[in-house]
């Protein structure tokens, strides 16, 4: 049985998971979901209602790009898996993994305010997602201006290299203002990822909730 993708491309979380099974050539069905359209569906397999959700072959369902990952990763092994098995190398791939992973949460938090707010979106909120987006991008800039290596962790692509791209993609179509040319390593990290077959080939224009 093929294991069941949820969510659409749109999204910088199920779009890293896709990615990632593309490049370990897993095959899967996609069922590109809306979270909010057909939250209904969704919840038949995950009651967060959240996306990404993988449907394994047993009918189980693993949710949290993170966790999906790691399970993918110990299905194709340690040699082929994109990202260290231990030590200080995991950590600190992971660490990369996490402000990727969370400057998305704050983008996609920053989007819900305004469109599903719209004329009431309240301005302390706005602010600090604003302010946790740009810390996160300056730190990521720095940190990637830095690296000397084709990827962040060397030669090969890794699932830092992956959220970090998706979720630039994402804040640049979202929040075009805040990812701007004040980030010349991340845009060339971008550029980079972007040209790669599977990102070519998985890939969405953001649409919005409409709520
Ligand atoms: N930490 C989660 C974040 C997933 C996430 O935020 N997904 C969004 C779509 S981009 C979602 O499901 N939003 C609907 C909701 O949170 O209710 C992951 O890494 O998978």
């Amino acid at each position: 049985m093929t294991m069941i993708l949820i969510g659409q491309f749109d999204s910088p979380f199920v779009r890293r998971v896709a990615i990632a099974m593309r490049l370990y050539g897993i095959d899967f069905e996609h069922r590109p979901w809306s979270t909010f359209g057909d939250a209904d569906r969704i919840a038949a397999y995950n009651p967060l209602r959240r996306v990404p959700t993988l449907v394994l072959d047993s009918g189980e369902a693993l949710l949290e790009s993170a966790m999906i990952l790691d399970y993918l990763d110990d299905r194709v092994g340690p040699e082929r898996a994109m990202m260290a098995r231990g030590g200080e190398a995991r950590w600190k791939h992971h660490r990369i993994c996490a402000l990727a992973t969370g400057l998305g949460d704050k983008a996609v938090s920053l989007l819900y305010e305004r469109v599903l707010r719209r004329d009431r979106q309240l301005e302390l909120w706005v602010e600090r997602c604003t302010s946790q987006i740009t810390g996160v991008l300056e730190m990521l800039e720095r940190e990637r201006a830095a690296v000397q290596t084709p990827y962040w962790y060397g030669e090969r692509i890794g699932h830092a290299d992956i959220a970090v791209a998706c979720v630039l993609r994402f804040v640049g179509e979202a929040h075009p203002a805040l990812f701007d040319a004040r980030y010349p390593a991340l845009k060339a990290h971008s550029e980079r990822c972007e040209a790669l077959p599977p990102f070519m080939e998985i890939v969405q224009p953001l649409e919005p909730p409409k709520g």
